[in-house]
């Protein structure tokens, strides 16, 4: 190159701009995230568009809170932050639930939304869609945080990251103000305030003590227990776990998300006997497991406590990277603080190779009550009602995820989650994705389409007919990507069954009652997907044999009995109960 045109290079070159919008780009790409779940609108659509151009992932919803479903499923699946992007106030309130869920389920997600112009905002004088969305974010997330120049781009979103995934796993919030996306900054100076997070999620190991107290709590164990909760299965220390398990000898119970972290058709997995373990165990070790509701908070009847609030007697080891987890709802006589795969890492290297098993009568108690439960269930599942019931179409649903081991099952409703979490087995880790913590409704299209594309194993979606209400229109986003994604919709006409009646007898349906015989196959073939109603249990698994074979994006309208299912599904008791009689 000649000396005159070395210099005009290094000129244009010194000219050369960038902005926050390519900048937002690059600090997301160079800290590997290459997907956005989303929503365009002011003032975020320029930069989907550029997400798209630079070659990122961009997956627009019909509705924010699916597309901050997806964004929080794919971290959970990932262990990286699921990224959803929304326009200010309303579209920011949308994601906001799914933000708050991620949180409260542990999942590492960043919600990242456009707001309107600070000082009009903060003198409120009505600018269009006004909110003071980092206030409203802060107390509903792990951590909240604005950026008001480019230049700060990059610090912004690695401590978005850092957040996200370090310690305990949660939501974070990034608000990006309008004018922040067009401020620009010499390109070679915007380049250099980028962030590379180093080790984002560092591991933490439990101290020697711990790990030592946890160790002689466990051989002293006449009936001792292992519970694998979500938190094991985010940790992806699969190998190691399933170590302990076996190497011990110790009974198991999976948490629903923790299925399939060793197969449930382990000899080892108590899931049959759980009411028989809960309160017959004396030491009892949590692995990324909350003592909360889902557990019964660790005491009552359920653990074989006097009544609601005793204690059953327990002691409890407790493995979780929060430290303040422990002692939430009983004592934890033996506390391990860190990731878990240092922990379990830590305790395998403690066991060595000569642990003796647990002794024989409290493994022959579980196993004959184990295998009376199951040989009970497979009576039910083999009788063929007409119409279908939960049990016989989940038979179904059973053997074709035996079949395809590799499929993600997401799962919502009451009773259409109920029966599927007992019925169906999984066999690998991460496959089941479901309600989670609050046993929220809404989860189901935007989980399918996360994990659709954040893997490459079909989804199979399991839904309760009012639980796909809630995110149904995605049906559309799902033929727009031609994901792979079977739904079926157990469909009982309403919520918990379509039996109840107006007691006045009004015009007006009872509360829990939808449409009878409603025909949601026909929603899927509205946007080219392939629709099919099922009345037969053989007609719904040709119709799911033909979907994983096909991978089109195909919804299934079970026809279930409209009498088949109970108040709440298993948590009836949770409903409060009118002191006044009719
Ligand atoms: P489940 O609903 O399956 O019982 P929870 O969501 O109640 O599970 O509990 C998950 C727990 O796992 C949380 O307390 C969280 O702090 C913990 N956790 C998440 N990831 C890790 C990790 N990598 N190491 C240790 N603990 C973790
Ligand atoms: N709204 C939200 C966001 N979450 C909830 N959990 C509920 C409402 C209350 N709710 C449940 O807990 S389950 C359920 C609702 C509305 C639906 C049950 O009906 P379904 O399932 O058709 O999905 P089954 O099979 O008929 O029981
Ligand atoms: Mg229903």
């Amino acid at each position: 190159m000649g000396s005159v045109e070395t210099q005009v290079a290094t000129d244009s070159q010194s000219q050369e701009v960038t902005d926050g919008f390519h900048l937002v780009i690059d600090a997301l790409k160079i800290n590997g995230i290459d997907t956005i779940f989303g929503l365009p609108g002011i003032p975020i659509t320029d930069f989907a568009r550029k997400a798209q151009a630079e070659g990122m992932r961009v997956i627009s919803f019909r509705h924010e809170q699916n597309a901050g479903n997806a964004a929080a499923i794919a971290g959970f699946m990932t262990q990286k932050p699921g990224i959803c992007l929304t326009v200010s106030a309303p579209g920011f309130l949308n994601g906001l639930t799914a933000l708050t869920n991620a949180t409260t389920n542990c999942f590492p997600m960043i919600l990242i939304s456009g707001s309107s112009e600070r000082e009009i905002v903060d003198l409120q004088q009505g600018d269009y869609e006004e909110m003071d969305q980092l206030a409203i974010a802060k107390p509903l997330c792990k951590a909240a945080f604005r950026v008001l120049h480019a230049e700060d781009i990059g610090v912004g979103i690695a401590r978005a990251i850092r957040a996200a995934v370090s310690g305990r796993p949660g939501g974070v919030y990034l608000d990006l103000p309008a004018k922040l996306f067009g401020q620009t900054v010499e390109a070679q100076v915007g380049k250099n305030s980028l962030i590379k997070v180093v080790d984002p999620a560092p591991r933490q190991i439990p101290a020697p003590d711990a790990v030592q107290r946890a160790l002689d709590l466990l051989k002293g164990a006449k009936r001792p227990l292992i519970l694998l909760g979500k938190g094991a299965a985010y940790a992806q220390a699969d190998e190691d776990i399933r170590a302990l398990v076996e190497r011990t000898g110790i009974p198991y119970l999976p948490m629903s998300m923790a299925k399939g972290l060793l197969p449930d058709t382990h000899d080892q997995s108590a899931a049959a006997a759980r009411s028989f373990v809960l309160p017959g165990a004396d030491v009892v070790l949590l692995i990324g497991a909350r003592l909360n509701w889902l557990l019964s908070h660790g005491k009552g009847k359920t653990w074989g406590g006097k009544d609601h609030k005793a204690w059953g007697g327990q002691k409890f080891i407790q493995i979780d990277i929060s430290p303040q987890e422990m002692d939430s709802n009983v004592r934890i006589d033996a506390p391990l603080v860190g990731d878990i795969g240092s922990c379990v890492g830590a305790l395998l290297a403690g066991i060595g190779s000569g642990w003796a098993k647990p002794p024989a009568d409290w493994l022959g108690a579980i196993e004959e009550r184990k295998s009376k439960n199951l040989a009970k269930m497979a009576e039910t599942l083999a009788k063929n009602p007409v119409p279908m019931n939960f049990h016989s179409a989940l038979n179904v649903v059973r053997d074709i995820v035996k079949a395809n081991p590799d499929a993600v099952l997401v799962n919502e409703g009451a009773n259409a989650l109920d029966f599927t979490r007992s019925i169906v087995d999984m066999y690998k880790p991460r496959k089941r994705l479901d309600v989670g913590t609050w046993g929220i409704m809404g989860i189901g299209m935007g989980f399918a389409v996360g994990a659709a594309v954040v893997g490459r194993d079909p989804v199979i979606a399991i839904e309760g007919d009012s639980a796909f209400g809630f995110s149904g229109m995605e049906v559309e986003t799902i033929c727009r990507y031609n994901l792979p994604v079977c739904i079926v919709i157990m469909n009982n006409n309403g919520v918990y069954g379509g039996t109840d009646k107006n007691p006045t007898g009004g015009p007006d349906v009872a509360p829990t009652v939808f449409v009878k015989g409603a025909r949601y196959d026909k929603m899927m073939e509205a946007f080219g997907g392939v629709g099919v109603n099922a009345t037969t249990p053989a007609e719904l698994r040709r119709a799911m044999e033909e979907a994983i074979r096909s991978r089109k994006p195909t919804l299934i309208n079970a026809v279930i009995d409209e009498t088949a299912g109970t108040e709440s599904g298993r948590i009836t008791s949770l409903n409060p109960q009118s002191a006044k009689k009719k």
